[in-house]
């Protein structure tokens, strides 16, 4: 990949000037050659989609619509969106386009319900992955030289191996440590010295407090970036953990179904939503409930178009994600996405009052003696809905300020918000994680769950 010069030096601590951040070519399109090229690759995708999946093939046909019908860019929003359901469907290799011999690698996703989400790759598509990892990891700041932290989950987890491959192809000396231990993992970035972590938010929380139990000062360490993402994560929280570590904290963005990690990376030097790589990923934002197209700046539900991916190509593969799309800042071409931090399923409507989890988030962020880590567990008692907020506790939070903290934030959700709910505060990673993501929302309620 050709690259323009940048000079060399190392990026900065938060306040310090910003690195020269380095770009690749494809990152340099402008708009319209952009639109040109995105018309047709999904020309192309609709094509083997329609050929090679008879998933697909059945929903154009239901739909009344042909590969040859996309004409326009616009023409897309003609074609059905594919879901999870489709992919649960089909399990495990049903949405498969190319003959298993080609298929190098699988990746699943667990979801709280039901089967997981399978996905393949070619060796084209690791290589695209690795390519649009390296580009996010440059967009964060980072360069060839730079030692990256990957502690995000190995494993059938896109997290790990995608951060993995993409630190390889930018030039970096990967560190492989995957999830857990924590204790081990403060000790390696001690004698390591990595200048990059790649981690989920809620994970490098536990980090921290681990630094503090152990005497270190984290903002003594050799870490200049952190690539936080795989789960919702607030303003908040970024602030928090970049005055914590003195770092800058980016947000990296993705999901199996379209590739893993690198759909869309936020940029260091101007930390104003995400950029969506769209010479790859083609987005849509839709109303997830009429599923009518939104114009620019308008929230709704994020669906993606595959451009090149050859193993499981996607068209209008609803996300589940609600965001809003801007137009380019620091990569003029490429569409810009606003931080997720609501999905469609996680609003809870409770006793009439909408509720996301990101709202409770913030609440515990301003809690002294609470950390982020909690969960939503819904019930009926009676004939009323009610809702118990499981929060854990800091490490060094004694009994009292337990006390003092769960009735802070009851009072906080009921002025903030509306709703009357009880608070239970629990010990420090007591509620059970999968790949370093706690699950929300419990919903026990009759007839739901
Ligand atoms: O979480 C891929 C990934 C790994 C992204 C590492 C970033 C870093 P899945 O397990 O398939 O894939 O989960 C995808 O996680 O639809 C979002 O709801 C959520 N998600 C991922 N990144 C973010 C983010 C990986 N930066 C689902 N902010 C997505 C908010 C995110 N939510």
């Amino acid at each position: 990949m050709s690259e323009t010069p940048a000079s060399a030096d190392v990026p900065r601590r938060k306040g310090e000037p910003l690195p020269d951040v380095l770009r690749d070519a494809g990152e340099q399109m402008g708009r319209e050659e952009l639109r040109a090229y995105q018309l047709t690759r999904i020309q192309r995708t609709l094509r083997t989609a329609y050929d090679q999946v008879e998933l697909y093939r059945k929903k154009f046909d239901a739909a009344g619509v042909r590969p040859e019908d996309c004409r326009t860019l616009e023409d897309l929003a003609r074609f059905p969106c594919t879901t999870k359901a489709d992919l649960r469907e089909t399990y495990p290799f049903g949405m498969f386009a190319v003959p298993m011999s080609e298929v190098r690698r699988i990746h699943a996703s667990s979801g709280t319900t039901g089967r997981p989400t399978v996905v393949g790759y070619t060796e084209g598509d690791i290589s695209m992955w690795s390519d649009m990892v390296a580009r996010s990891i440059r967009a964060a700041g980072g360069r060839p030289g730079h030692k990256v932290h990957v502690a995000y989950g190995y494993g059938l987890f896109t997290g790990g191996l995608g951060a993995h491959y993409g630190a390889e192809r930018a030039g970096c000396t990967v560190i492989p440590v995957s999830g857990g231990m924590t204790a081990r993992q403060v000790q390696l970035i001690q004698d390591f010295e990595p200048e990059i972590i790649m981690v989920t938010p809620s994970y490098m929380l536990t980090l921290l407090d681990e630094f503090e139990r152990q005497g270190v000062d984290p903002r003594g360490t050799s870490l200049r970036i952190g690539i936080f993402g795989a789960e919702p994560w607030t303003e908040e929280m970024r602030a928090e953990i970049e005055e914590r570590l003195d770092i800058h904290a980016v947000d990296i963005y993705g999901l199996s179904e379209v590739i893993g990690p690198g759909v869309a990376q936020e940029c260091v030097e101007t930390k104003d939503g995400l950029h969506i790589w769209e010479d790859q990923f083609y987005p849509e934002i839709v109303d997830p409930f009429t599923d009518e197209l939104q114009g620019e700046g308008q929230e709704g539900e994020l669906l993606f178009t595959s451009l090149t991916k050859e193993a499981m190509p996607v068209v209008r593969y609803r996300t589940r994600d609600l965001t809003r799309l801007h137009p380019g800042t620091a990569r003029p071409a490429f569409r810009r996405m606003d931080k997720v931090t609501r999905r469609c399923d996680d609003m809870i409507i409770l006793r009439g009052v909408n509720i996301f989890p990101s709202q409770v988030e913030e609440i515990l962020l301003r809690t002294p003696g609470i950390a982020p880590h909690f969960q939503l567990h819904l019930g009926t008692r009676g004939r009323m809905d009610h809702m118990t907020v499981r929060a854990e506790a800091r490490p060094d939070t004694g009994t009292d300020r337990r006390e003092t903290a769960a009735s802070a934030i009851t009072k906080a959700i009921k002025d903030g918000i509306g709703l009357s709910v009880a608070v239970e505060i629990v010990d420090p990673e007591t509620l059970e994680r999968s790949v370093g993501k706690i699950r929300r929302i419990v919903d026990e309620r009759e007839g739901r769950g």
